[in-house]
């Protein structure tokens, strides 16, 4: 019996994280070159009320974001967000 309650627990619990999963952004960014850039960039969000995690992969020089559940952030607040440490968008793509 306690088994089949844990078992109920954990699948609720699974079924919870991802209904309130939101979907990731991928942000093209144009002038990252080293791990400093990285680290300045998600300082950067880190501020950002609205988001939830950053990921930078310097090498293909794509920023992921994943926004806080009931959250949103518009194109041009990534935008000016990462304008403001001087690098450049190339694009923004969001799972829907
Ligand atoms: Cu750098």
């Amino acid at each position: 019996m306690g088994k089949f309650i844990k078992f109920f627990t954990l699948l609720l619990t699974c079924l919870f994280i991802s209904l309130s999963a939101s979907a990731d952004i991928k942000v093209s960014v144009g002038d990252m070159t080293c791990e400093s850039c990285a680290n300045t960039i998600k300082k950067g969000f880190a501020k950002v009320s609205e988001i939830e995690s950053c990921e930078v992969d310097v090498d293909g020089g794509l920023v992921t974001l994943k926004v806080k559940a009931k959250k949103e952030i518009s194109d041009e607040k990534i935008k000016s967000t990462i304008e403001h440490y001087g690098y450049t968008v190339k694009g923004i793509k969001r799972d829907s």
